[in-house]
């Protein structure tokens, strides 16, 4: 199936692979008892995991794909990242929202499918539900315990909401839950993760979603906005160094899942802002010159050579919407905080722009 075929909803084939548990348990509780959660495992499967990461490692500059940084660990260290007081993206964003909810729910409309891509702990979606009344909520992640989590715990407080959670990876082609009589749809994408992508790969992801949304459909989505490199640096760099032990628990990860025996003393983190390409860089620097073994295969490291582990773009206002125009969406309303730290978007997808669209 090509990924176009894959994300059209109307195809009732679209649940086949995927695992739907109808009582999966979290602690001693079970799902089955809110009636309103269904779960969907689309598995993104550990062998990508090992050719994602040998084909990252032995490029001669050596990179990692920051999704590998859910795991469970990582995924609660992220969490914590989002409460650091130098950490300004989150508190910022949910600021914007509070503020903004119900114009944010007029235009994006209620009483619809609401698909959140990247939901984490579903914080930011209890800040605008009561707003926006979704008939459905699709909270889309990488990292399945976390979905289940958040889940569980949205359920609890929202006991009214339907709530069908899809474990799945939306950086590359993805399918998702869909019945064929949803037409109308929204997306929501907080938090700047769209930052996380290279340009390029930000326009294939926002097609993507254009493909799933339709014309005529909203997505409401969170950027970073560039600003004083000193502020980012620290964002990225906190005191407590708990950014550190995130990027750090990568090289765990690895050790756990492909066999593989990186020292994590002998690696450090650093993060600064590239001000010419607008984003901030994280690396894993090697403090000595040594050999790690990764399933099997060896790699050479120099003392200062580095694992180029993430980078988070920072877009002004309009560098964003002529990249969205690229997918489709023209801007209905941006919202920043009153710092100019952070903005929220409305986008519409204008009349069917995926013959131009740029295809994977
Ligand atoms: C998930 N993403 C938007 C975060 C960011 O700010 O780019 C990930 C992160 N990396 C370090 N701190 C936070």
């Amino acid at each position: 199936m090509t990924y176009l075929g894959a994300l059209q909803r109307s195809e009732p084939t679209l649940f086949s692979d995927a695992t739907t548990d109808p009582e999966p348990a979290i602690g001693r509780r079970s799902l089955r008892a809110l009636g309103s959660i269904r779960f969907f495992d689309y598995r993104p499967t550990p062998a990508d995991v090992r050719a994602e990461v040998l084909e990252g490692l032995r490029r001669p500059a050596k990179r990692l794909s920051p999704k590998l940084f859910y795991d469970q660990r990582g995924s609660q260290l992220f969490d914590a990242i989002t409460e650091l007081p130098e950490y300004y993206p989150t508190r910022t964003e949910i600021g914007i929202l509070r503020e903004y909810g119900s114009e944010m729910a007029d235009l994006l409309g209620r009483d619809n499918v609401l698909i959140e891509l990247g939901s984490g702990s579903s914080l930011k979606i209890q800040t605008l539900l009561a707003a926006l009344q979704p008939s459905v909520y699709m909270p889309v992640d990488i990292s399945k315990e976390h979905l289940l989590e958040s889940a569980h715990a949205l359920a609890e407080r929202f006991p009214s909401l339907s709530i069908r959670a899809a474990c799945a990876d939306y950086s590359a082609p993805f399918r998702l839950p869909l019945e064929p009589d949803w037409t109308d749809l929204a997306a929501f994408f907080p938090g700047s993760s769209i930052g996380n992508f290279d340009p390029a790969d930000a326009r294939l992801l926002l097609g993507r979603v254009a493909d799933l949304l339709g014309t005529g459909g909203r997505l409401l989505i969170g950027v970073d906005l560039p600003k004083d490199p000193a502020i980012l640096d620290a964002a990225y760099d906190d005191a407590q160094g708990v950014t550190a032990a995130f990027n750090l628990n990568l090289l765990a990860r690895i050790n756990r899942e492909l066999d593989a025996d990186f020292d994590l003393a002998a690696f450090c983190h650093r993060a600064f802002f590239n001000t010419e390409l607008s984003r901030v860089e994280m690396h894993l620097v090697s403090l000595v010159e040594q050999q790690v073994e990764v399933a099997g295969e060896s790699f050479g490291f120099r003392v200062g050579e580095t694992i180029h582990t993430e980078n988070s773009y920072k877009y002004g206002i309009d560098t964003f919407h002529r990249l969205a125009g690229d997918a489709g969406f023209v801007a209905e309303k941006v919202w920043t905080d009153r710092q100019g730290l952070f903005s929220v978007h409305c986008l519409r997808l204008v009349a069917d722009a995926s013959a131009q669209r740029p295809r994977a």
